[in-house]
Formats: C-alpha cells, structure tokens, sequence
C-alpha cells in the first residue's frame, strides 16, 4: 500500500480497465488529473483545439471500433463545452466516458471560479452522470462508470470531479486485480454509492418526463405476444415461413454481430433496409439489400415498410427520421397483425425502446447476437419469396437514386465519383460525414459492405462533426483509409481540428470539402418550405479552404469545375498522406424526400414532385 492522491488512483483505474488513449483538455480543477498523464507509457493522451471537438474526436474513435471514448476537461467552460458531444453520444448510444474537474467541496454552489453545476446540466442526458465527494468512491463509481457507458445499451456516463478529492493524499488499498465480466463489481456497489442515479432510461425517459404518448400503445393489436420466449420465438418462425411480403429493418444493434444478421439474412431470403448506423452491416451490394429508408432513403424501403405485412425491426427504434408520419407508418403490418397474420417483431436489447413510438406485437428483449443463434438453427433452408422479390424489384428498377445535373458539379457528382475512385484504390476505407445534405448524399451514393463504415452524428444532427470524428476514426482504424466529407458550413465549425491531424501524426484522412457556399439542407428547405426567404443560409463569403489547410500543413487540392473532377480526385485519394479537397460545387436538393408531416410511401422523389411540396406540407421540423 502506498500515499496516492484521488487524481492518480483515477488513473491507476483507467489502466486497469486497459484505456490507453484519453482525450484532454487541462485545466486548474482538473490538474492533479493531468500530472498524472506525464512522462508514463500506460495512456496516450490527445488534445484538440476544443473541448468541443475534442469530445468528437472521442466519439469518433468509439463509434468506429468497440472502444470506450475517454475525455478528460476542466471545470467551467472546458465542461460546458464538451455538452454537445455528451449528448451526441447519448442519442447514438456510443460510449463515452467525460471525466471533469469541478470547484473544491468546500466552495462548492458559491459560484465560484469557473464552477458549473456540472451533474445537473448532464444528468438529462447521459446513463449515469455521478459528482464523486469521498476519495472512498472513487474505485467503485470508475468501474461503474466504464460498466454502464459500455454495457446493454451504450451511451455517455458523466463523473464529475471536485479538485479537493483530485488532489486528496491518503493511503491507497484499491484492489487491482484484473477486471473480468466475471469480477466486475457491478451492479451490488452500484447502491452502496450516495445519490446513486441511473438515468439508463434516456431517452426512452424524455416521453415520460414530456408525457409524449406512444399513439399506438393504446391501440394494441388483438394478438399481442406476452408468453414466454420460447413461443415467442416459434411464432416468429412460423411468421417467417408464412408471411408473404416480410422486411428487415436492421439498425446498429445488429452492427455486432453481422456474420450471423448476414447468415439470417440468407436464411430467411429477406430484404433488408437499415438506418444509416446499420448501413454495410449487410452488404449493400447485395440483391437483397434496399439500402437506407427514412426522410432521405431510398424510394423501394420506403415502399417496402409501408406494404410489407411483417417488419422484423433487430437493435433499431423506430427513429422518427425513419418512419415518417407515425400515424400512416406500415399499414399493411398493423392489419397483417391484427388478423394474426403479421405485424411487428421488435428484438432490442433495451425493453424501454418497445412500445415506445410503434406498438410491435411481439418483442423480444435481447442483444441480436443472442438473437441469431437461437433462431438460425431453427429456420428452413428454401423460403420462397419470388413474388414479393418481383415487386420489390421493379420498384428498385423504377426509382434509383437521382438528381438534376448543372453545368458545374453538385454534391451527389462528388459522391458518385468517389464512390468509384475508392472502390478501384482497393483498400479499406471508413467514411465520416458532417450533418447536412453532404451527409444524406453520401448516405445515398457510397455503397457500404461492412458495418461502422459511415460514422455520423445520427440523431443530435451536431455540424462540425466530420474532420473530429475522422481523426478519432484515424486512431482506431490506423490501416483503412478514413475519408471526412463536410460540407462548407460544418467546415467552418470545425477547421480548428486541422491542426490535429498534423499533431497526432496522422496519414490517412481524407478530407472533401463540398462547398456550395450555402447550409444547402436548410437553404433548400427554405425554398421547398418557405417561398425562398432565405434567410442566413447563403454563405457567398467563404475564404479558399485548401489554402487554409496548407497553413496547417495538410496538401491541399481545388476543383471548381466539372472536368477535372476525377482527375483532382485521383490525385488527392492517391497522395501519400493526409490531404483536403475543397471543392466548389453547385447547389442541389437532396431527393427524395419525406416531407415532414407525409407518410414514407407519400415521398417526393424527384425536383418536378416540388409543386407538390410547398401546397400540402406542414412546417418541418
Ligand atoms: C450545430 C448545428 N447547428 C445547426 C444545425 C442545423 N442544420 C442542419 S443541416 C445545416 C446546413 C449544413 O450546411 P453545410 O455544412 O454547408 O452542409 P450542406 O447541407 O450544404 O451539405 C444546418 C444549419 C445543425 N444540424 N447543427
């Protein structure tokens, strides 16, 4: 045993749950944390511009591999500042660990410098948020707090750090044996600490807190499944060999275990739409496959949910994004289960996702891996699917993907080409992209094949995402080529973390800068939903980025017409080390749309569908 302060058994902690890579930004609360980080091997540290961006990088890093994202700030401002990441990972249920310093105890709701009510602001928006007040709970509450951001439904855990308990001396008796699944205190200790509060729930909670109503809950289906697992589990079977239009809707709790979704895939012979976190978990390529449905998916998964009489939804939630108007969602589904010939099959490793947005009639509370393996020896070899595969054919033949071509390249050009160029280079590569019509063309026209291949800010929509996330994209995935698309307005939010890239010693982000001097999403929403008031959308004055980032010493390319396109590209992909294109394109709506307020199979799919638009729609949200 030896004389240790709080600051170091925190990272005593940190090492024993093997976290090798922090993201930290110092300051005077949180020093006796930091020191800790100097001169020693265990944990290699990050630091960005922003607490902002730094939390991005840390979801970034998490989003594309099984890791834990660890940040480290200081109280005050350098807490504040890492909200919008804690929330972004929360709603996208991506692990993270925000660790800040706060005002000593003794200070404490004096408004003291640099204090912030730190677990008050996170508590509505992580799993766990937790102020540690005796050196005691410091073991415990760390391995609680990597537990609940890494387990069941991952999400943000929040530890909040008075300087007193950081730099409190005392005799360390800290058991250090290895963490197993097997040791690992959680959940007895979890009661023993003071105020303990769990808030797993969110956001399932939010419609409690706002008392939203689920407007289907009070509309059961007559045969609603509450038996044991095991009927449940022959139900389903027998609702895969007779259902006669089935359709899997995949969202990222299958992202796991995506040897065994494809195998299911195969079995069942049924086609299959996913979120954008599930995109590549089956191959997109595929026959089978209807790539992503919702506001901007694709027309056929769209038409597929709305006449499919059974929708298998694995680790998905029924995002708002992806059902369009809830009252219109699936009917064929709702009167398939009705009639006890369909419906919907819910499987969701968190039960509060059930019934939340869609009455499912049979839900299964479980992680999709367990999931596969306890149906797939159950399932027949040859389900006959020919007639629905026919329909659901002709509706992919009849809407591929489209937009209106100009003069100059548009975004879905860009897209298009290096969809292309990147399937020819032949190596792994990992897309990131920013929040925008950059993200939903990108969504569209890249082909993904394996899973966690397009890491974006899903349900917060947070812009100045793309370069962060793609430099702790980077960090995990050091051998695939990682490319960050941003559109000029996210790009102005995030330039800063430029310099991160030449700091960390990065060679293999790949960053587009689609530059349609506009926040084109909102610019073209303006048009549709607004008679073309534009207002601070167009954004004329932008400087030369690729200018910019030579500054930071990243080689830089420009493309400002359509015919060196490819070329500039090529060269781009292919220069030996980390790079920026910053293209100037022409603005372009993004197609096809679910106007807000519409139903999925109610969507504009092409820019003559406009007139279409502006009479009928309600204001968007
Ligand atoms: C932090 C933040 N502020 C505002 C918005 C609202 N918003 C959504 S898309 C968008 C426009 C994005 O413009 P740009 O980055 O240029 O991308 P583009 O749509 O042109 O591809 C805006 C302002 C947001 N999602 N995030």
């Amino acid at each position: 045993m030896s004389i240790i302060t709080g600051g170091k058994l925190i990272y005593n902690k940190l090492v024993q749950h093997k976290i090798n890579k922090v993201f930290c930004y110092s300051g005077g609360a949180v020093m006796s944390l930091i020191d800790t980080l100097y001169n020693q091997n265990n944990i290699k540290y990050y630091i960005s511009p922003t607490e902002q961006l730094l939390t991005f990088q840390a979801i970034g890093y998490a989003k594309s591999s099984n890791n834990l994202g660890v940040v480290i700030v200081t109280s005050g401002p350098g807490f504040t500042n890492t909200l919008t990441g804690i929330l972004d990972a929360q709603n996208d249920s991506t692990p993270l660990l925000v660790l800040s310093g706060n005002v000593p105890l003794i200070s404490k709701n004096t408004c003291a410098f640099q204090e912030a009510p730190a677990v008050e602001m996170s508590k509505p928006i992580t799993k766990w948020s937790y102020q540690i007040q005796h050196h005691n709970e410091i073991s415990d509450v760390i391995d609680n707090a990597i537990h609940i951001a890494t387990k069941g439904k991952k999400g943000s855990v929040h530890i909040d750090l008075p300087k007193c308990i950081l730099s409190a001396k005392f005799l360390d008796n800290t058991n250090y044996d290895n963490i197993t699944e097997q040791n690992n205190k959680y959940p007895e200790t979890l009661s023993k600490l003071n105020n303990f509060n769990l808030n797993s729930n969110y956001p399932s909670t939010l419609s409690k807190i706002y008392g939203r109503k689920c407007y289907m809950i009070d509309h059961k289906p007559k045969f609603y499944y509450n038996n044991k697992t095991k009927e449940k589990y022959d139900k389903i079977i027998d609702l895969i060999k007779n259902c006669k239009k089935p359709l899997i809707y995949a969202g990222q709790g299958v992202n796991n275990s995506y040897n065994l979704f494809r195998k299911f895939v195969k079995k069942t012979n049924i086609p299959v739409t996913t979120t954008i976190h599930a995109m590549g978990s089956y191959d997109e390529n595929e026959e089978l496959s209807l790539e992503f449905l919702g506001m901007h998916g694709s027309v056929t998964a769209n038409y597929s949910i709305q006449n499919a009489d059974l929708i298998i939804a694995l680790g998905s939630r029924f995002d708002d994004r992806t059902t369009g108007n809830i009252e219109k969602y699936a009917p064929k589904a709702f009167e398939a289960a009705n009639n006890n010939k369909g419906g919907i099959i819910h499987i969701n490793i968190d039960d509060n996702e059930f019934n939340k947005i869609v009455s499912s009639n049979i839900n299964i509370k479980t992680d999709c891996k367990d999931f596969f393996e306890t149906i797939i020896p159950k399932l027949e070899d040859n389900y006959d699917r020919t007639e629905w595969l026919t329909t659901i054919n002709k509706w992919k033949k009849k809407n591929p993907w489209t937009y209106k071509k100009t003069d100059n390249n548009v975004t879905q050009d860009v897209i298009i080409e290096l969809n292309k160029q990147l399937y020819k280079l032949n190596k792994q590569f990992l897309i990131t992209a920013d929040v925008g019509n950059n993200q939903m063309i990108t969504a569209q026209y890249m082909k993904f094949n394996y899973p966690k291949q397009f890491i974006s800010s899903g349900s917060l929509g947070a812009m100045g995402t793309s370069i962060s996330y793609g430099i702790g994209s980077s960090l995990s995935n050091p051998d695939k080529l990682i490319v960050s698309v941003v559109g000029d307005g996210g790009f102005e939010m995030s330039l800063n973390d430029l310099k991160s890239i030449n700091r960390y010693k990065l060679n293999n982000i790949k960053i587009i800068v689609i530059n349609n001097n506009s926040l084109s999403m909102v610019n073209c929403w303006e048009s549709l939903f607004y008679n073309d008031n534009f207002v601070a959308t167009n954004n004329l004055d932008t400087p030369p980025f690729h200018k910019i980032a030579e500054n930071y010493d990243i080689k830089s390319f420009y493309v400002d017409n359509k015919k060196d396109l490819s070329y500039k590209l090529n060269l781009f992909l292919n220069y030996d080390g980390s790079s920026l294109i910053h293209i100037k394109v022409d603005k372009s709506f993004c197609f096809p749309l679910v106007a807000p307020g519409k139903a999925l199979d109610e969507i504009i799919i092409t820019e003559n569908d406009i007139k279409n638009i502006n009479k009928n729609s309600e204001v968007p949200s």
